[in-house]
């Protein structure tokens, strides 16, 4: 058995050279084609020694690079003493096979480096299990040593001796092993994330969320930290967050909304774990409102927005208002000249995503524009208005007193009329909550629809009676409730 090949994709400290290949329609950065790998690699704790480019209209079948790469690969890892060959493209398992055979050492791609720094930095079980899934779904099938993979992976459960090459019946006893270890994770895993729906929907039902996205490393825990309590970990490193923290922002006025922070995106993710990940992301696909965190002192900005948005597009998230917010304005005047001119300029960034608010989370710099954008999101033009609500409606009429100010309270027999300080969205807000209320002596709800599954008519909601049951009948009503874990889009 070939001790120097993969028994792992940890790459801890270990002397690794980097490769790349530039294919037509590459997302790679033109001038530092290799520097995100680099950054992952670090961030992984290997040390890197060496790089190779090639550029090539299609990969190689049998070992992606060309025939000629390979032997300069070869030399140049005998002569570097590395452990370790990372490729930023993505490897089929025969490919790695095969460099692993020519090189004599570890082969690993960069969904598997990705993944490598996910479960050094899982710290929830939440996050352990997922990562643990990828690791199999991903993994699995590409390690000769399955065995000792397994070992670690299951944190060193009993599944048997790696004494053994890989013979067509050992893997078929891998594979099998490898289903049933998927199948008690996800159980494990849909456990964790019922719950954590849950928890999301509570939260968005009664307070205006606004979920913090961005690109690994633009400083979204950094802005986290600056508009709230604060907590969150943050730090030069990609992916230094991992799960999500939640925490009140207060906007201004009697206005405050629940922020939240998660983990980066960054381009070619591996698939599983987007799809593992979209629990992390649960407060972010369900939040009211987005802030689109941007590093505008990198010059791979654009392409990152763009790797956003394609995240956001794919996990549902793309219903809500989003605010994008230029970062790190102070750096941009501290770069050296080379590099400040490949950049974006601000203005050039007004044109082409009118709106966006330029700020510094470590300044706190553009703070204020961006609790101003945000309070009018939020209130919508507030004014003073009478509210009707019954009084049986203890929590709503709770929710009521937290989301806005309230001027004056008169109690009836069985209702009662606050007289609040609230914006459009807010009363807005309030209607998936499915409480008969009354604005102003009028039914809030849009003309249309609403009621429409009781025989047709409209009805005003009777504050005496309870709301229509939704569960009842099928209705075609739009509805803007949070969904669980395992709908596709928002549906708002
Ligand atoms: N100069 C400058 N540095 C910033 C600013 N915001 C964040 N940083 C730095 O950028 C690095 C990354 O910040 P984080 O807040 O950890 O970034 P993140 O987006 O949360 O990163 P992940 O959790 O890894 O996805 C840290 O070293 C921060 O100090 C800023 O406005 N200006
Ligand atoms: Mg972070």
């Amino acid at each position: 058995m070939n001790t120097n090949t993969r028994e792992g994709i940890a790459v801890t400290a270990e002397p690794a050279i980097l490769v790349g290949v530039r294919l037509p329609g590459s997302r790679m950065d033109f001038h530092e084609p290799l520097g995100e790998l680099r950054s992952l690699a670090e961030t992984a704790g290997a040390a890197v020694v060496g790089e190779l480019m090639q550029n090539r209209v299609s990969p190689e079948g049998r070992t992606y690079i060309g025939k000629g790469k390979v032997e300069e690969l070869v030399a140049m890892t005998a002569e570097l003493g590395a452990r370790v060959i990372i490729f930023d493209n993505e490897l089929s398992p025969s490919q790695i096979q095969e460099l692993e055979k020519e090189t004599k050492v570890k082969v690993i791609d960069r969904s598997e480096l990705i993944l490598d720094i996910f479960a050094n930095r899982a710290t929830t079980r939440e996050a352990q299990l997922q990562v643990e899934i990828a690791q199999l779904e991903y993994t699995a099938p590409r390690l000769r040593a399955m065995w000792s993979h397994l070992g670690q992976v299951t944190g060193g459960a009993p599944v048997g001796v790696g004494t053994r090459g890989p013979g067509e019946q050992q893997l078929e006893i891998d594979r099998r092993i490898v289903s049933r270890k998927l199948v008690a994770l996800r159980r494990e895993l849909d456990d964790v994330r019922v719950r954590k729906a849950r928890e999301v929907e509570m939260r968005r039902a009664e307070h205006f969320t606004v979920g913090i996205v961005g690109y690994t490393n633009a400083g979204k825990s950094t802005l986290f930290n600056a508009l709230t309590a604060g907590g969150a970990y943050a730090a030069d490193k990609l992916f230094a967050t991992l799960m999500t923290r939640v925490e009140r922002w207060s906007i201004g006025g009697a206005n405050a909304v629940l922020l939240s922070d998660t983990v980066g995106f960054i381009r070619d993710l591996p698939h599983h774990l987007v799809a593992s990940f979209r629990a992390t992301l649960e407060d972010a696909i369900h939040a009211h409102a987005l802030l689109i965190v941007l590093d505008a002192s990198d010059r791979e900005a654009p392409q990152q927005l763009e790797t956003v948005r394609g995240v956001l597009d794919d996990v549902g998230a793309n219903t809500q208002p989003r605010f994008l917010l230029l970062n790190k304005v102070d750096r941009i005047g501290t770069l050296p000249f080379e590099e400040r001119q490949s950049l974006r300029t601000l203005e050039e960034w007004e044109e082409k995503e009118p709106g966006a608010i330029a700020i510094s989370a470590l300044t706190g710099d553009g703070f204020d524009a961006l609790r101003d954008r945000v309070r009018d999101l939020v209130t919508g033009g507030i004014r003073r208005r009478s509210i009707r609500v019954p009084i049986a409606s203890a929590r709503f009429i709770d929710v009521i007193e937290k989301r806005c100010n309230v001027l004056e309270r008169n109690y009836g027999e069985d209702e009662v009329e606050l007289v609040v300080e609230i914006g459009d969205r807010q009363i807005e807000s309030l209607l998936p909550m499915g409480e008969p209320f009354l604005v102003d002596g009028e039914d809030p709800r849009p003309k249309r629809a609403s009621w429409g599954s009781h025989g047709g008519r409209r009805r005003a909601p009777h504050l005496a009676e309870p709301s229509p049951e939704p569960s009842d009948e099928p209705s075609d009503e739009p509805s803007d409730e949070p969904r669980s874990a395992a709908s596709e889009t928002d549906g708002s």
